[in-house]
């Protein structure tokens, strides 16, 4: 009896004290603006992360990661509008579209003076800070501090150019780039809220991981897709492009294979700086790692699909394992702000420039509006207002991130940014955007992979697409029967009454946007020929 009313008081007084504790903490976030962490990966596919509950995910999970859709928001129908890194980068800062903010493809000129997202939250009493990948021209503008990653940004002994220099620093990229984003919180003003973007250059090419990681998956078999022999039907613009894992990959460079058995003398590798910069101790234990790997390769003496399907595990396996020491710094970072505190307050996302591939129709790289480029990774977190473990099922964009962040935070969005907020959605106050199809457009070409310029739309349950400049060809796919893009549609004669909506819709959607026809302008045939002709010269001779 008197041990009954003991635990009754306990469970009495453990309540009213967890009430006592929401209610400051609700006091607090009333009063201060949330922060914002915003970590994204470069060319991150959503099946390499567990969260999303793919088969690659199993085998290779992301725990940190996860945490964010365990204590927040996981994404399903995230994408973006034009799936490359600069492209991508320069709609997240603007909430633009790629034909607005000026930057269409990587090599083009980023209007720096332009309104950019932490413009505005450096004018609203924001301290903002970016870390890691830019990659676009010019200085950052906006940002009360960064270190940015040379271009691309190399994974060993990365130059990082800030206000000041441009210094290499010994060390890996990933780890680099969260300490230094540790740091800045560590040495922040704390009277102010903060917008951080943390941006790595990890997953992407050379797939190159850290020197605790170079043997973290070698035991483990990853399923390549069905489509990894694809045969392309009525789809020309995939079966022209140059993104075959087992054709178009440098197989010392990307896969770091030898040139034969007992050296470590890589095969094809045109870009030889990414090895060279390692220092004599990072090499030494790189090459005692990789040796055996490649030996072990050719004594098997593979050829045909055997080697085709040997080239796809070597890939998965350094992909995944450049992504384990993200995870361990999305892990890093979370810890930091919990154990201060800050976690209550601050909104932590995790997203990619785009996704990729990891092996669909035989392919890596992105920039087809395919899914598994189109659609992107994203996971959100904010405790009290984002509920835990919950799901976003309605189509959201990158487009939309710079309105969504500031409508968190209570600042007023722009009227010129085209993005629409998602903060409703994802606070569970409203299921859908206002919006029922969502717009693409591609024009990198002739240029990496030789992936022809293309725009279309997305509705819940159909995609349509046209590829144009040195060809003309429309695709249309009933993502509910064919969710793999397999069966083009276009000509099928059941399919013809929505495929007129459809481009009725794709006529409406671009008029919104304000796209011109200055936006389909042609590649000269002589910047064609000449860009086949130096992608077949560095490709050099494959293994075979
Ligand atoms: C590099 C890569 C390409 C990649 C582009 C664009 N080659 O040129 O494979 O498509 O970047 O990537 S590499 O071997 O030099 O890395 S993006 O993410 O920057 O858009
Ligand atoms: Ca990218």
């Amino acid at each position: 009896m008197k041990f009954k009313c003991l635990y009754f008081v306990i469970l009495i007084s453990f309540f009213s004290c967890k009430e006592e504790k929401k209610t400051t903490a609700e006091e607090n976030s009333a009063a201060k603006k949330p922060n914002i962490v915003f970590i994204m990966a470069d060319d991150h596919a959503v099946k390499a992360i567990s969260a999303y509950g793919s088969e690659i995910g199993k085998l290779a999970p992301t725990p940190n990661i996860d945490r964010l859709a365990k204590n927040g928001v996981i994404f399903r129908q995230n994408y973006n509008t034009n799936s490359l890194c600069g492209p991508s980068r320069a709609v997240i800062l603007t909430g633009k579209h790629s034909h607005e903010n000026g930057f269409r493809m990587n090599g083009e000129q980023f209007d720096n003076a332009q309104q950019t997202m932490p413009k505005i939250f450096r004018n609203n009493g924001y301290q903002t800070a970016v870390i890691g990948k830019w990659h676009l021209s010019g200085k950052p503008t906006g940002f009360d501090y960064w270190r940015i990653l040379e271009d691309q940004g190399k994974y060993y002994n990365p130059d990082f150019i800030t206000e000041n220099d441009t210094a290499r620093v010994e060390g890996y990229a990933t780890d680099l780039i969260t300490d230094y984003s540790l740091d800045w919180l560590k040495q922040r003003d704390t009277s102010k809220p903060f917008f951080l973007m943390v941006q790595h250059k990890a997953p992407h090419r050379n797939w190159m991981p850290a020197l605790r990681h170079v043997n973290k998956y070698d035991s483990v078999e990853f399923p390549l897709p069905d489509s990894y022999f694809p045969d392309f039907e009525n789809q020309e613009a995939a079966e022209e492009q140059l993104m075959t894992i087992y054709e178009d990959m440098y197989e010392g460079h990307d896969l770091k294979m030898s040139k034969a058995k007992g050296t470590d003398e890589l095969a094809s590798n045109p870009w030889t700086d990414d090895f060279d910069r390692m220092t004599a101790e990072q090499r030494k234990q790189w090459n005692a790692a990789y040796r055996p790997k490649n030996d072990a390769f050719w004594e098997q003496d593979l050829h045909g699909e055997a080697l085709a399907r040997y080239k796809g595990q070597r890939y998965l396996k350094d992909y995944m394992a450049t992504i384990a020491s993200i995870d361990e710094g999305v892990g890093r970072i979370l810890d930091y702000l919990e154990a201060q505190g800050l976690d209550e307050n601050t909104l932590v996302v995790y997203t990619s420039d785009q996704g990729f591939y990891l092996g669909e129709n035989g392919w890596f790289d992105k920039r087809f509006m395919y899914e598994p480029s189109f659609r992107m990774p994203l996971l959100m977190q904010l405790p009290g207002k984002i509920p835990q473990q919950s799901e976003v099922n309605a189509m959201t964009q990158n487009l939309d991130f710079a309105p969504t962040f500031l409508d968190v935070a209570g600042i007023e969005i722009p009227q010129d940014m085209q993005g629409i907020s998602f903060k409703d959605v994802v606070y569970g106050d409203k299921e859908k955007l206002d919006r029922d199809a969502i717009y693409y457009h591609y024009y990198d070409w002739p240029a990496f992979h030789m992936v022809k310029r293309h725009y279309g739309i997305k509705t819940d349950r159909y995609k349509i697409m046209h590829f144009y400049d040195d060809n003309d060809a429309w695709e249309f796919y009933d993502l509910q029967e064919d969710p793999k893009e397999k069966n083009n549609l276009i000509n099928n004669p059941d399919y013809q009454e929505e495929i007129k909506i459809m481009k009725q819709k794709l006529d409406s959607v671009q008029q919104h946007y304000n796209v011109t026809e200055k936006e389909f302008e042609k590649a000269s045939e002589n910047s064609i020929e000449n860009a086949y002709k130096n992608f077949e010269r560095m490709r050099g001779k494959p293994i075979e």
